[in-house]
């Protein structure tokens, strides 16, 4: 499984971030709460140093709740501010007003102390493809959001999401990208659908997910499919294609048409809040 991203695109949306970066006085970066670190890309660190850093565990509907506080304290140690949120459906969402102001208080201290009043933080979305930056975007600004337009000289071509008397957003959001430093890596990402199926081999994908399943949420498939979870996973996924009766002409079972009902189960949630990562060992207590 060979996955490519292109260089071109990377130095682009690098330069354009670190130009970003100059206008903002927080980032705001999302993250898959079922894959909190396959789904980042570290440069983001070197990208906003200096800046007040807020993580969210996006999608946290569809990931493990006990896996979410673990994941939530890890962020928190390494110094970031922390929240998990749905975007869709809008949940946590509400709170990170005072995670801002908080994030964001030795830049209103500063400005007390110079006599600047009422200068808005201002914050800017990244994430990896997929993530959910758009989805949060139009759910944290909501309806009641006004775009502030171009302020000449100050922020060329770009424009502002007010908020609120505190908090300006800028509409773009960043666009971070993933990195395959492992292989690992872009399997996690493939399986949260955020790499494209047709890159990569949609059967092979679905007996690593099973291998996963088994493994850290047994019983799973059982309750979904009411199969047996023994054997290879190859066994498994014949279980699947005969019980949603996957089956091509001539009586024989369709596996891609099995992996692609399991791929979309989970992705959907329908297995369960599953998370597929776990908080790196030396560093739970640490
Ligand atoms: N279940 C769930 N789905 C979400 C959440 N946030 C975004 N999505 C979905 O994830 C997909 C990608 O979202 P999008 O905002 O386009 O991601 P972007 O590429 O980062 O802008 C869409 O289908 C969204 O509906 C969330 O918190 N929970
Ligand atoms: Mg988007």
């Amino acid at each position: 499984m060979n996955v490519q991203w292109y260089p071109g695109h990377m130095t682009k949306a690098r330069r354009m971030m670190q130009e970003d970066m100059k206008l903002i006085d927080l980032v705001i970066e999302l993250v898959d709460a079922r894959v909190p670190l396959s789904s980042r890309n570290p440069d983001i660190d070197e990208l906003g140093k200096n800046k007040a850093r807020l993580i969210l565990l996006n999608k946290s509907d569809l990931s493990d709740d006990a896996a979410n506080e673990k994941w939530a304290r890890y962020f928190q140690e390494k110094g970031f501010f922390v929240a998990k949120i749905n975007s869709k459906s809008g949940a946590g969402v509400k709170s990170l007003q005072g995670i801002i102001l908080e994030a964001c208080k030795e830049k209103i201290e500063r400005d007390r102390r110079r006599g600047i009043k009422n200068r808005p933080i201002r914050a800017m979305v990244v994430g990896i493809p997929n993530v959910g930056k758009s989805t949060f975007i139009n759910t944290f600004a909501g309806r009641a959001c006004a775009k502030t337009g171009n302020k000449p000289g100050v922020t060329k071509g770009k424009q502002w999401i007010r908020l609120n008397k505190n908090v300006e957003l800028l509409d773009t959001p960043g666009i971070l990208w993933p990195k395959f430093e492992d292989q690992a890596v872009g399997v996690r990402l493939a399986f949260i659908g955020s790499i494209k199926d047709d890159i990569l081999n949609i059967d092979e994908l679905s007996l690593l997910l099973i291998e996963n399943l088994c493994t850290r949420y047994p019983g799973a498939l059982t309750e979904r499919y009411g199969i047996s979870e023994e054997g290879k996973p190859v066994a498994v996924l014949e279980a699947v294609a005969e019980s949603r009766n996957c089956i091509l002409k001539g009586q024989e079972l369709d596996y891609s048409k099995a992996a692609g009902i399991l791929l979309d189960d989970f992705r959907s949630g329908k297995l369960g809040r599953i998370t597929l990562e776990d908080v790196p060992l030396n560093q739970e207590k640490a």
